[in-house]
């Protein structure tokens, strides 16, 4: 069994690279505002427990809460009710294989900078697949929009009297994925898998209905897409095994042709 040998080498010659997919999770990390009838998921805190002190002389630990969904983070199935009643549907009990596949990177940066409510269209897919290939089952689907250089949070969340404005997918494309080419979910930049604008549409937040009504997932806050091919890499996403966890924080690696 030479592949894994082979990787590591390959890691160490430099001929892959690991490229980190994760924002910095802290006090600062944005989070989602749902309008305000709906509970707030809240932010990161941290307290400290001991930092070499009286508390604890060799030792600096903290405590952290926050939202399940904040910052880079992995939505399960069971996060929409349209995804409630699958087998193995929630952090705890996802299948591990799913967390791994080949990257399908769909690049509408020049799209968003014209317009920040870009949604990705089916079309849109299918002239991808005409320059890449087909989207193999399995695949993780990331949307590289250029949103993570939006380090200002006020820009990444981007709202405004009608609410947040950000780029997202139509209804239809989510079931071509989801259904037709069986990916394993879909990846964004943005602070959630749907447009800014997408509770009013129908059905409201058509992505999380739709992929988790098919038992798919979500990432959510990814950067550094720029760094992966549109296609040949592999993206690593384990969220934490919270016990009935809906969602959870993660670190997302990718290993790619250097
Ligand atoms: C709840 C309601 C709407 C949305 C979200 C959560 C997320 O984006 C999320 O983090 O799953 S849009
Ligand atoms: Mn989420």
């Amino acid at each position: 069994m030479s592949v894994l040998t082979d990787l590591v080498a390959a890691l160490d010659s430099g001929a892959l690279k690991v490229v980190d997919l994760t924002q910095p999770l802290g006090p600062e990390t944005p989070v989602i505002g749902l309008p305000p009838i709906f509970a707030a998921s809240p932010g990161v805190s941290m307290e400290v427990i001991s930092r070499y002190d009286d508390k604890g002389p060799a030792w600096y630990w903290n405590t952290i809460t926050m939202g399940e969904h904040t910052g880079t983070h992995f939505d399960a199935p069971v996060h929409w009710i349209s995804g409630k009643d699958y087998p193995n549907n929630r952090c705890d009990t996802i299948e591990p294989r799913r967390f791994i596949g080949p990257a399908c990177v769909i690049d509408v940066t020049d799209e968003v900078k014209k317009n920040e409510d870009f949604i990705l269209m089916p079309e849109h897919v299918v002239a991808w697949e005409k320059a890449h290939g087909k989207i193999p089952r399995g695949a993780w689907v990331l949307l590289r929009t250029g949103w993570s250089a939006r380090t200002d949070p006020a820009a990444f969340l981007n709202v405004k009297s009608d609410g947040a404005h950000s780029p997202g997918f139509h209804k239809t494309t989510s079931e071509l994925l989801a259904k037709d080419r069986d990916v394993l979910g879909v990846g964004v930049e943005t602070v959630g898998t749907d447009a800014g604008q997408a509770g009013t549409f129908d059905p409201p937040f058509p992505n999380h209905a739709t992929m988790h009504g098919n038992a798919k997932f979500g990432l959510a806050s990814l950067c550094n897409l720029d760094q992966l091919p549109p296609t040949g890499a592999i993206v690593i996403a384990a969220p934490l095994k919270i016990v009935d966890g809906s969602g959870s924080p993660l670190r997302v690696l990718a290993i790619a042709p250097a």
